[in-house]
């Protein structure tokens, strides 16, 4: 039987279990009708997570909330699932890489997101460090990336026969004119609809 995900379908945060049980052969369907700032605010969904926000798994010994905790729990539903890794170590690094992507580099987006989209409120000293601390975290990742070859894919290209020959720009085409993004002003409460709500 299929286990329920509490959650809509683009749920950055319930993407971690679905990606999970993909790989885990676990059976995972997200719950029909969910409908966010509604479904997550009823009396039912507030005894499965008493914080009202998303994802929760429903399983037969009972809900789980918090999603790195769901992708864990549906990782585990498969003995010795090499997803997990297969040492201390192993589960270290992953532990590691899933708690920096949560507190750093999901924080510091919320961080300059959410005021930008109007959920909270907008401090432009407050977005230069939530960039600033964004982009040390990414900075971080690109260093540790850099030096692995997990994602390297090749692409055999054939050279390309231009039919006609590649037009040169204008040198005195006008350069386009950048415009400042004004923020947006804060909303005095996110929409129901809208699937990324605040961490707040
Ligand atoms: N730490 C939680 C964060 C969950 C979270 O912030 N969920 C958002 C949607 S991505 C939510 O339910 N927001 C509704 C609210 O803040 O009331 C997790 O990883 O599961």
């Amino acid at each position: 039987m299929a286990l329920i995900l509490y959650a809509g379908k683009t749920n950055k945060n319930a993407y971690k279990t679905q990606i999970a049980a993909e790989y885990s052969g676990v059976d995972v369907k997200l719950a029909e009708n969910f409908e966010m700032g509604v479904t997550n605010k009823t009396h039912d969904f507030l005894k499965m997570n008493p914080i009202g926000k998303v994802p929760v798994l429903e399983t037969p010994e009972g809900p789980v909330f918090e999603s790195n905790a769901i992708a864990r729990y549906v990782t585990r539903l498969k003995a010795d699932n090499p997803l997990y890794g297969s040492s201390l170590i192993d589960y270290a690094r992953i532990e590691q890489w899933m708690d920096f992507a949560a507190t750093e580099i999901d924080a510091g987006i919320s961080k300059w997101l959410y005021p930008r989209l109007g959920y909270q409120l907008y401090l432009p000293p407050a977005e230069e460090a939530a960039i600033s601390a964004l982009k040390r975290a990414l900075g971080a990742l690109n260093l540790h990336l850099t030096s692995k070859h997990l994602l390297v894919v090749p692409v055999t290209r054939k050279p390309s026969q231009p039919k006609e020959p590649a037009q040169s720009k204008p040198k005195d085409e006008p350069k386009k004119e950048v415009k400042e993004k004004e923020p947006a002003k804060p909303k005095a409460e996110p929409a129901a609809e809208e699937e990324e709500a605040p961490n707040a």
